[in-house]
């Protein structure tokens, strides 16, 4: 059965004016290496940590800026919020379709909430806590091409022509603010888009984002901006010890328009300057050390990186089944062919690089989870191949490999195929992302030892499950299976409620 809305009635829950406050226990367990008569041994001792919550329940106007706003993923996100505000619906071959949120976690998903009268109950993601209403969000952002969004959706492709001619008259009038252009950190082919570029040292283009911000939301009347990198993928910036690599040496960099700073490094660098929150959707290394330390040290959001859409969430869901049912796999490769501008962009070595960092890295977590499969250190031979093919569009074919050792020296062989618009995955992982940014910040936490709330960390690994690689504080463990992801965000939502973590034991029904 399927429920819309609920409330939680508990000795640990309040629901006050503006605020919601949960106690609630924290089931962890303490590792100990220790020696006991002469030899050492793992000691596990489950505890219990009461945490405190609180959230604010004030919803704000929200502004979301998206730099990159008039590309495939910004016009289709931009148009796709409209749509479904307008309640615009389109011919297509098959049928009239109406506008959804389809693949977007808060929008679309739902979560369980208990059983009743032998049938179990689920009800919105969104229902958790009071969340942002993609019709309420002001849009707006930056571009390199001073295209305005109705152009851009056409020359995007994606969406049925038929739906694109009702959405011109709501876009028509969208023109992107000028973007910061570095032609060294993407590829040459980018150039002939970039007619739409503030000048000035890199410092003056920090200050000119600054402005953008705090003008937009002046104009817009909003209480919140959350700003989003769907930009071009950049090339890595090189990590160089008194350039970038403490907060006061980037920001001295900076002073001295040094070459290596990245345009997304800057609009990062502005956003925390405001103290809204940026996040990355592209894969490059935007978060350079001494940006991740100014963001701790002025407690701004930030996080990334590289939207998780198509090929490595299957990768993500895939390999955690196999390394999880006891199967080694031994061997990935992953293809992909698409011809948009992002695959334009990506046709480039440096650039291409960048995605096959993020690509790569997705499996690490699965395979170290299991000594059994795995001895330390190795890993399974993994390959990202990406191809420029202009005629396929938007439309992404990835095909990929799995071959993993199975019983007593057996060998199975998975193929998949997947054929998608990219920018459909997208659009709505921008949109959980933003409005899941903006509810982090209004939760506030404190330990049972501490003596007041603090914020979560700025640097939000709470996003996770919505990235490829997710960008985690130093020294904190990286988590790619796409189940443990969801279930980390769920269950710290759920918390916030004070509802138990979804355990899936179901002892209700295990006796007679
Ligand atoms: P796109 O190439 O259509 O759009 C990027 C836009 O950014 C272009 O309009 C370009 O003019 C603009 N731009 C470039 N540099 C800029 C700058 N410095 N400031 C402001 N604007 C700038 O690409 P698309 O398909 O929208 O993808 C955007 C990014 O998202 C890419 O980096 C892509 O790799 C990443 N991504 C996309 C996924 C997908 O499924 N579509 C998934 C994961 C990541
Ligand atoms: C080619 O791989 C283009 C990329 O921008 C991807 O489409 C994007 O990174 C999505 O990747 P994935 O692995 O999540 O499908």
């Amino acid at each position: 059965m399927f429920i819309e809305k609920f409330k939680v009635e508990s000795p640990n829950v309040k629901y006050v004016e503006d605020e919601i406050h949960s106690v609630y226990n924290y089931e962890t367990t303490e590792l100990v290496h220790e020696n006991r008569n002469g030899s050492y041994k793992w000691i596990v001792k489950p505890k219990t940590v009461q945490y405190e919550f609180r959230t604010d329940t004030h919803v704000p106007k929200l502004g979301v800026m998206l730099v990159g706003w008039g590309g495939n993923n910004g016009s289709t996100l931009t148009g796709g919020v409209i749509a479904n505000k307008e309640g615009i619906s389109w011919a297509t071959k098959d049928k009239v379709q109406q506008a959804n949120y389809f693949g977007s976690l808060t929008q679309a998903s739902s979560i369980r909430l208990g059983s009743f009268n032998g049938e179990e109950i689920y009800a919105p993601f969104k229902s958790l806590l009071p969340m942002v209403n993609p019709d309420d969000i002001v849009f707006g952002g930056w571009d390199i091409s001073d295209m305005n969004l109705a152009d851009a959706m056409a020359r995007a492709k994606v969406f049925d022509i038929d739906l694109q001619k009702q959405l011109r008259p709501y876009m028509e009038s969208m023109v992107p603010l000028p973007g910061i252009y570095d032609p060294d950190f993407i590829a040459a082919n980018q150039g002939s888009r970039a007619n739409n570029v503030i000048k000035g040292t890199k410092k003056e283009q920090v200050q000119k984002i600054i402005e953008d911000i705090r003008e937009f939301k002046e104009k817009n009347k909003v209480d919140k901006i959350v700003v989003l990198w769907t930009a071009n993928t950049e090339r890595y910036s090189n990590i160089v010890v008194g350039l970038n690599d403490t907060m006061e040496n980037l920001l001295a960099a900076v002073e001295k328009d040094e070459s290596e700073i990245s345009p997304s490094t800057l609009f990062a660098l502005a956003c925390i300057y405001e103290n809204v929150p940026f996040i990355n959707g592209s894969p490059q290394n935007t978060f350079v050390p001494g940006l991740i330390d100014l963001a701790i040290k002025r407690n701004s959001l930030i996080g990334g990186d590289d939207f998780k859409s198509g090929q490595t969430k299957m990768k993500s869901v895939l390999v955690d089944f196999l390394v999880g049912a006891g199967i080694k796999p031994t061997s990935i490769v992953s293809y992909n062919h698409l011809g948009n501008n992002d695959g334009m962009n990506l046709s480039a070595p440096q650039t291409f690089r960048s995605k096959e960092i993020s690509k790569s890295n997705v499996v690490d977590d699965m395979v170290s989870s299991n000594g059994i499969l795995y001895e330390p250190g190795e890993h399974p031979d993994h390959v990202v191949v990406i191809k420029y093919v202009p005629y396929v569009g938007d439309s992404k074919r990835a095909m990929d490999e799995y071959t993993s050792e199975i019983f007593m020296g057996g060998q199975n062989t998975i193929v998949m195929h997947n054929t998608c618009e990219d920018s459909l995955l997208a659009a709505p992982i921008i949109l959980d992302l933003v409005l899941l940014a903006e509810l982090t910040t209004r939760i506030q936490l404190k330990g049972e030892a501490e003596g007041k709330f603090h914020s979560f960390h700025p640097v939000a690994t709470i996003l996770s499950y919505l990235t490829k690689a997710p960008l985690v504080p130093p020294g904190t463990p990286v988590v790619n299976a796409l189940s443990k992801q969801r279930a980390m965000l769920e269950n710290i939502l759920r918390a916030c409620v004070g509802l138990s973590p979804e355990n899936n034991m179901i002892l209700e029904y295990k006796w007679v």
